[in-house]
């Protein structure tokens, strides 16, 4: 039984788990940096320890602080929320290491699917489909020609250690391959210390499509439908909606079957997501894992009922699921925008000082934010400040509200992405449900969407 959580995170999600807390009588105790002194997070938290100066490097990322405040306070367990340590495998040791819970799935988990060339080969292993690539990381130039030749080109270079975009290159012709080859591997090197590649079939117009998954330590496990999550823009996702109008029953029986049946492989629990690609004929294919919360959950938790922070804490304790996958039932849609401090032409973050904040209300709204009206949106961290969830009977309600929301949803003394978005709620594309990960190309046609 866990009494007490430490909440290693800050913003939104740092609320949402301090909510999740209070739900379930436990006690949250919060860290912060001496940027966010005065945020809510702190204010609502029972407890809060100030980790550090504002870069994450020297707080919110710095291990032995963390850890040093949670021994300090003498919590049960810690909960990393998304970014920052969330997909770390040696943090969730360490914190095994010093009898604290860290919540969220296994370090061996977390490791595994962080390695996205390993990651496929455990799903090829277990019969989940793939598109045609390597089977591992490729080693040599010799070998990505050699690949690239039997799959046929165009081809996309992707980076082991990469993940949501970053270290890809598309490659058209066989001349540009040795070229794009180093570059990548340099590339991710720099990034990310793993200049490792490998490489898939390039699929010209997919969807995004994702399953949200829960398991417990006692082998039960169980998905909660999935999220279409193509509308995109530098490979950062900015409106999500669930269910997706892209499958038919069947196709979408079988993309949930399938992330139960690579999760399963993996004897996978807490919160997880298997992210797959999706063909114009609503063929899917696995591409990464992630083992984490992700910033989306709540459309899954407005179809479901289904509170997956609260789920992930009670798991991390020992507890089985709640539910079986019989008691989890969909029910209407629901769409998510996220709120970003942005240059609405160059997209650009663009922090600063909020001088008015109002955020929408009424039936079906649902806004999580840590922002308020005297908020400072600090350079230190990431530009999202709200997340704004509607939840209707069918899409077109959804809509109406998500429209509705943003037209009162006032930000006043910074630049966001609200008109950027009431532009994506009006594309003919987008509302017939007819669009793709080149969506925000359309809309926003002078900026580069791909990598
Ligand atoms: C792809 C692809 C086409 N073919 N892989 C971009 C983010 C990263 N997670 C994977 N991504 C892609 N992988 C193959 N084999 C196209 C993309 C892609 C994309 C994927 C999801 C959402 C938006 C995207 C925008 C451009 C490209």
């Amino acid at each position: 039984m866990i009494e007490s959580v430490l909440v290693a995170n800050r913003g939104e999600i740092a609320l949402r788990v301090i909510w999740a807390c209070r739900d379930l009588g436990i006690r949250p105790v919060a860290v912060y940096s001496e940027a966010d002194r005065d945020s809510l997070h702190v204010s609502f938290a029972d407890e809060a320890v100030c980790i550090g100066p504002g870069p994450v490097g020297e707080s919110y990322l710095n291990m032995a602080s963390v850890i040093a405040a949670a021994e300090a306070m003498k919590v049960d367990a810690i909960h990393p929320g998304y970014g920052l340590l969330s997909e770390n495998a040696h943090f969730a040791e360490v914190c095994e290491a010093c009898g604290l819970i860290f919540i969220g799935p296994s370090p061996e988990h977390i490791r595994r699917m962080g390695d996205k060339a390993e990651a496929k080969k455990l799903m090829v292993g277990c019969g989940l489909p793939m598109l045609p690539g390597s089977p591992g990381p490729i080693t040599d130039l010799d070998e990505a020609e050699a690949i690239a030749q039997s799959i046929g080109y165009p081809v996309l270079l992707k980076a082991a250690a990469g993940g949501g975009g970053r270290g890809m290159r598309v490659v058209l012709r066989p001349d540009e391959l040795s070229k794009a080859f180093h570059t990548a591997s340099r590339e991710a090197d720099a990034a990310f210390g793993n200049g490792e590649m490998y490489m898939e079939k390039y699929l010209a117009r997919p969807r995004h499509i994702e399953v949200q998954l829960m398991g417990d330590r006692h082998g039960n496990l169980i998905h909660l439908g999935e999220r279409e999550c193509s509308v995109q823009r530098k490979y950062q996702k900015i409106l999500e909606e669930s269910p997706t109008v892209a499958l038919t029953p069947e196709q979408r029986e079988a993309i949930w079957a399938d992330a139960v049946k690579g999760a399963a492989e993996l004897d996978y629990y807490s919160a997880g997501t298997m992210e797959f690609l999706v063909d114009g004929d609503g063929n899917h294919y696995f591409m990464e894992m992630n083992t984490r919360i992700q910033v989306e959950h709540p459309i899954t938790e407005e179809i479901t009922l289904v509170d997956l922070v609260k789920e992930q804490i009670l798991v991390a304790g020992g507890a089985p699921l709640s539910y079986s996958q019989e008691d989890v039932t969909f029910r209407g849609h629901a769409i998510e925008c996220r709120i970003n401090a942005e240059d609405p032409e160059t997209l650009a973050p663009a922090p600063g000082q909020i001088t008015a904040f109002n955020v929408p209300k009424g039936p079906g709204v649902r806004v999580d934010t840590a922002a308020h009206e005297e908020y400072f949106v600090s350079p230190f961290y990431d530009s999202m400040i709200a997340k704004v969830i509607v939840h209707g009977r069918d899409r077109d309600e959804a809509l109406a509200r998500m429209r509705r929301s943003l037209d009162l949803m006032v930000i006043e003394g910074i630049r966001t992405n609200i008109p950027l978005l009431r532009k994506v709620l009006e594309h003919p594309g987008f509302v017939a449900g007819d669009y793709d990960t080149h969506l925000m190309d359309e809309i926003l046609p002078n900026i580069g969407m791909r990598g």
